[in-house]
């Protein structure tokens, strides 16, 4: 018996990782909460079924390479069991007409210390997502008899925990980015929703965005369940999207966080990392226009690096301007090509899950 699961924040030395897997994704069809995250000119937009085999196979080719740069650099790599994601979900409550894909892992698992939870999301069609890690934290489970594993409350995902029209074409970007400032975004606050992804952990510390796909309820969840932490609300105003913090604000070493500077923390929120001299950067231009094709994301997937430990990062191997300012502020850079797996779900970060981490729950913010 061994002890295997262990992470407090995402920038101590990386022993071991879950690597997603491309196999089998779908563009979900159109549902309550996804409308929102494709963009008005997204050439998404109407269309759903499997991935073109083509795009599958060259996702996978990349997060295989990063599944082996890792093992490199004295990581151990874990990967899910894909589902047959083209498949309906189907409860008491709803019917949506296909899965999407398990290859952002980081939507999916939140690992807090000894512990993963498995997160409360907000899309239909990643009802299930969760089961293609069950094999993964099955062996956790046999094996480490500290890792506790968690399933935060299942949401029912009726039509009450949605705003039904909130999405229309004809929003401007001013009325979007008005939302974003209001705090007025598509789910309700009927139920628990959170991805994984939404929760940035820096210790005794959560900093948890407020967004397209976690709600208050969820602090509320986070406060209650997590007593010795600290949860804090933060939202970017500047962003006419906001899914997941990792392309937004992203640690690279306690005490330096890079932030989106279109998404800039507001002032009042600054103050607890001004209070205890910490650095927040604006973070490097992207290096490109546009995502790829048939990509939920936007370009600031450039910032969704993976670090290694406090000098060591993974960026992605074309971001030449992210990969500069990383050698500027001190960090050693490795280069790892992976646009062709955003499509699939997002960058470095997304695209894994901590699964151990060297040290402990320090407060760094006392
Ligand atoms: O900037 O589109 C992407 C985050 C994906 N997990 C963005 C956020």
């Amino acid at each position: 018996m061994a002890k295997i699961v262990n992470s407090w924040n995402d920038f101590d030395p990386l022993k071991h990782v879950i690597v997603g897997l491309a196999d089998h994704s779908c563009i979900p069809p159109e549902e309550p909460a996804t409308s929102e995250k494709v963009p008005i000119d997204s050439e998404m937009r109407g269309m759903w079924g499997p991935r073109p085999l083509e795009t599958v196979e060259k996702a996978n080719a990349q997060l295989d390479n990063l599944a082996k740069v890792l093992g490199e650099n004295g990581v151990t790599v874990d990967r899910p069991s894909p589902l047959q994601w083209n498949a309906p979900v189907i409860t008491p409550d709803f019917r949506t007409d296909s899965m999407m894909t398990c290859m952002p892992p980081r939507d999916t698992l939140l690992t807090i210390g000894p512990e993963i939870i498995e997160a409360a999301m907000s899309f239909r069609c990643r009802f299930w997502e969760y089961l293609a890690f069950r094999p993964l934290l099955n062996r956790y489970f046999n094996e480490d008899p500290e890792f506790i594993w968690t399933q935060a409350p299942r949401p029912r995902l009726t039509d009450i925990s949605y705003k039904h029209n909130y999405y229309d074409e004809r929003i401007s970007l001013e009325e979007r980015l008005e939302r974003t400032a209001n705090k007025d975004f598509v789910t309700t606050e009927e139920e628990i929703l959170f991805d994984a992804a939404d929760v940035l952990r820096i210790g005794k510390d959560l900093f948890i965005q407020h967004g397209l796909t976690t709600n208050r309820k969820a602090m509320e969840w986070f406060k209650r369940r997590y007593p010795d932490l600290r949860i804090h609300a933060v939202n970017f105003p500047g962003d006419p999207y906001p899914i997941h913090i990792d392309a937004t604000f992203v640690t690279l070493r306690p005490g330096l966080i890079i932030n989106n500077p279109q998404r800039r923390l507001p002032e009042d929120q600054r103050k607890i990392f001004e209070a205890n001299d910490w650095q927040i950067v604006d973070a490097a231009q992207p290096a490109h226009k546009n995502p790829p094709p048939l990509c939920y994301s936007s370009v600031w997937l450039s910032m969704n690096c993976l670090v290694l430990d406090h000098k060591t990062v993974i960026c992605e191997a074309s971001e030449v301007n992210q990969m500069e300012q990383m050698d500027k502020l001190g960090m050693n850079v490795i280069p790892v090509p992976f646009r062709d797996a955003y499509p699939f779900g997002g960058a470095l970060h997304c695209a894994t899950a901590d699964v151990y981490r060297e040290g402990g729950c320090e407060d760094y913010f006392p």
